[in-house]
């Protein structure tokens, strides 16, 4: 833990472009660090240091002035470039760059097994070309001396690649068991809606609102797994795991998730590590994409793209943008904001989680862009099945009318297209007689007869 820990945060752009060390002094307050310090630097990549030599010693200096115990680097540092950024700093400072910095948040939010093993997996896939590397040099070096560690360092090699492949598996085995939730959801006429965006868009508040609003039904029986709380804080990666609450937007039967949030500037393996968090999002019928409207355009802009970005390859859903936080941005700005960004986000929908300003307007969209539902009118005759089946379409569709003749129900509903079909098929089991309750009513009858 590193909490109260001071640090410095550094970062390197490439000549010309000038640095914004904001983002990452958000990221190390959220790990725990006080930034007491910031440097930058404008030049091309360093192969040795990184940064210029020169600059290294002035954050030497700098670390000396203000005693801080960790150095936070915004870059990818290769692991000689860390190693030789740390022999030049006093002793015992550590040298972090930005996704130990993510992964560390990770680690100390990490609350469930899933997001457990999900850290560990990114942790050592992180490690993996680092052991690599030492291998591969130590072999070369023909001194006798360093046999032995080249020796070892294969082995840890051979040894990530088996805990990589573990928890593999572990995880596969959690992602089919939640794909299998998902379509037990939506067979009980679940639709499922994401809430994807940046961190601290203000998802989790948003979230809160809707359930509220929207009079969540949390204790129904249905859904054991729900878990009821959505934190929200003002400081970055707040949310880890998924949290799942229902809600009713009129008609539809809604399951609102909330999950991770993204953070530009990810490598691959961390995003891949994190994929099953993810499929959350990728797997709904609806992704709500949560911006933070309060926030400069051009930043708005980068982050819509982000979000674009690791949502393109996988995601199926159609996505409306949310634009949050509209209470501290005033209506003119906004329009001029919308206007900006309209090739990116055509037909946004402008809310305040906080106030719950519009969030009403937002549960209506909900329902306008979630998959048609399909009418359909089915003919029973009236029976103790007919019945059930009645129940059923009011639990799993919209039931819009329901009669009676003495003889006959007739019932019309509309649903999503599978359970229409499965009502069909109930139904026509119900018309020949042929529900489970009926056979075993039978077959009772039949062992009466056979005692008699
Ligand atoms: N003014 C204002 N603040 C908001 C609004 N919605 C959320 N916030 C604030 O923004 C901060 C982040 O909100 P969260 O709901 O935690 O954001 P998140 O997207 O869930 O963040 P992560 O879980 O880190 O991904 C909190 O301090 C909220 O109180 C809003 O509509 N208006
Ligand atoms: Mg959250």
């Amino acid at each position: 833990m590193s909490d109260g820990t001071a640090a410095v945060v550094a970062k390197r752009v490439d000549a010309g472009e000038s640095a914004d060390l904001t983002e990452i002094s958000d990221l190390a307050r959220a790990a725990g660090y006080d930034v007491v310090g910031e440097l930058s630097q404008s030049r091309d990549e360093d192969g040795a240091f990184h940064f210029g030599e020169g600059k290294v010693d002035e954050l030497t200096a700098l670390v000396a002035e203000t005693d801080a115990a960790a150095v936070i680097v915004d870059n990818r540092l290769g692991p000689y470039q860390t190693y030789n950024i740390g022999g030049k700093l006093p002793h015992g400072v550590e040298v972090i760059d930005r996704f130990t910095l993510i992964l560390e948040i990770f680690a100390q939010r990490a609350n469930t097994r899933k997001a457990q093993l999900q850290v560990e997996l990114a942790e050592l896939r992180y490690e993996l070309p680092r052991a690599e590397a030492k291998a591969s040099l130590a072999k070369r070096d023909e001194r006798p001396g360093f046999m032995g560690l080249g020796e070892y360092d294969e082995s840890r090699e051979r040894d990530i690649k088996a805990q990589i492949s573990r928890i593999k598996n572990e995880l596969d085995a959690i992602a089919e068991k939640e794909e299998t939730r998902r379509e037990q959801r939506r067979e009980s006429g679940f639709d499922l809606v994401a809430l994807a965006g940046y961190t601290n868009a203000g998802k989790s508040t948003l979230m809160r609102r809707l359930a509220e609003d929207l009079e969540v039904g949390e204790n129904d029986g249905l859904h054991p797994d729900l878990d009821p709380t959505a934190e929200s804080e003002d400081r970055l990666f707040t949310t880890l795991g998924t949290t799942t609450r229902r809600a009713e937007t009129g008609t539809r039967d809604v399951l609102l998730t909330d999950t991770v949030g993204f953070v530009s500037n990810l490598p691959h393996w961390l995003v891949e590590s994190f994929k099953s968090t993810l499929d959350s999002v990728y797997r709904a019928d609806l992704v709500l994409l949560v911006v933070d409207a309060s926030e400069p355009v051009e930043e708005m802009r980068d982050k819509l793209v982000t979000c674009h970005d690791t949502l393109y390859e996988r995601n199926e859903a159609p996505i409306v943008t949310v634009l949050n936080k509209r209470d501290v941005v005033d209506e003119g700005e906004l329009d001029r904001k919308m206007d900006a960004l309209r090739a990116l986000a055509p037909n946004p929908v402008a809310v305040s989680g906080l106030t719950g300003e519009n969030v009403a307007e937002l549960a209506a969209r909900i329902e306008r862009e979630l998959p048609e539902w399909r009418e359909e009118r089915l003919l029973l005759p009236m029976s103790d099945d007919a019945m059930s089946l009645v129940s059923w379409l009011y639990d799993h569709g919209h039931v819009e009318n329901e009669e009676y003749d003495g003889e006959n129900v007739l019932v019309e509903f509309a649903a999503r297209p599978a359970i229409v079909e499965k009502a069909r098929a109930k139904a026509a089991d119900v018309q020949s007689g042929t529900t489970p309750e009926a056979e075993a009513e039978a077959e009772a009858e039949t062992d009466g007869g056979y005692r008699e």
